[in-house]
């Protein structure tokens, strides 16, 4: 693979669990230790995960509306997540963060994109929204999603920003190939990621090994098959009883993961990323221009779920 380099540092903030009476301020201070950390590397995009600011709250049935409404922002940056913002534009460092968001009656699973320079770029609602509306009687662990947050309304943008295109995604979002090839039909090259996967959810009904093994499998396909790469960052650990996968990983075009936390705990990773090594995947066994075949994919966006063959008999 001869090429001219393109590079890029990234790094991925992993989190330790956020516990329910953990404030704002906490989860914010643990950020900022982090992106510091970063920073001192020489990194100059960093993603953290899926609501870093509070506990993974869908796992249970909250009643109280005020309750519920204190998991939510509703200003972005408000007066707790302005040092996150200070911080960036003084380290010269961007960022991803996901948060519950209000926006008017609507909640939404969030996540902005804030520049280099600590002023938001961008911003995507989580759209494959796992999980159920109800709680499932006799669970242990529920999952309670569809019940917390409207499917997003923004799509998958990509921004390009002056170092290279840059889309998010969140959690369950990595699993569906649809995600990545929305944005890998924009040219994105990093696909910055947060997500919170608990491992004893019931409806799993799998070895608990094929959490991480699907999880590191989510993401290697679909760098690979859409010449990106990928910066995923966990909420690990156990929290409010509920243990929380880690893996939080940096993974090439290559489909190879080239750096991966340790623990299940506040970690950072960062990794030098060639980004020509997209340019490289693009111009030859996915381009897309010369090989795809669009005329054949009528069903993707046709049918949601599987039917009846097409074919006659
Ligand atoms: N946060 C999130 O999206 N978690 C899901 C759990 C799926 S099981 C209902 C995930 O894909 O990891």
């Amino acid at each position: 693979m001869s090429r001219s380099t393109r590079k890029l540092h990234l790094a991925v903030a992993q989190l330790g669990p956020v516990q329910r009476a953990d404030s704002r301020a906490q989860a914010v201070r643990r950020l900022l230790a982090m992106l510091e950390d970063a920073a001192a590397r020489g990194a100059r995009w960093l993603t953290f995960p899926e609501l870093a600011l509070t506990t993974f709250f869908p796992r249970w049935d909250l009643e109280d509306p005020a309750e519920i409404r204190g998991f939510f922002e509703t200003e972005m940056p408000g007066p707790e997540t302005q040092p996150l913002f200070d911080a960036a534009r003084q380290r010269g460092i961007g960022f991803s963060l996901g948060y519950a968001e209000l926006d008017g009656d609507t909640q939404y699973n969030t996540s902005i994109l804030v520049g280099p320079d600590g002023r938001i770029l961008g911003k995507y609602r989580k759209i494959h929204i796992p999980g159920d509306a109800q709680s499932r009687s006799g669970a242990a662990l529920q999952h309670l999603e569809k019940k917390y947050f409207a499917v997003g309304d923004l799509g998958f943008p990509v921004w390009k920003t002056e170092d290279a295109a840059i889309g998010m995604c969140i959690c369950n979002d990595r699993r569906w190939p649809e995600t990545f090839r929305v944005m890998g039909l924009q040219g994105v090259d990093v696909v910055m990621l947060g997500y919170n996967t608990p491992s004893g959810y019931v409806q799993w009904n799998e070895p608990i090994h094929l959490r991480m093994h699907h999880h590191l499998l989510s993401l290697q396909a679909a760098a690979y098959q859409n010449a990106c790469w990928v910066a995923a960052a966990a909420k690990a650990g156990i929290e409010e009883d509920s243990p929380m996968i880690g893996g939080s990983a940096i993974v090439a075009p290559t489909g190879e993961v080239m750096v991966r936390t340790f623990s299940e705990d506040d970690e950072v990773i960062n990794f030098v990323c060639d980004l020509s090594v997209c340019d490289h995947y693009r111009a030859n066994i996915f381009n897309f221009a010369a090989h795809r075949r669009p005329e054949h994919y009528g069903l993707i966006v046709s049918r949601t779920g599987a039917g009846a063959p097409l074919s006659a008999g």
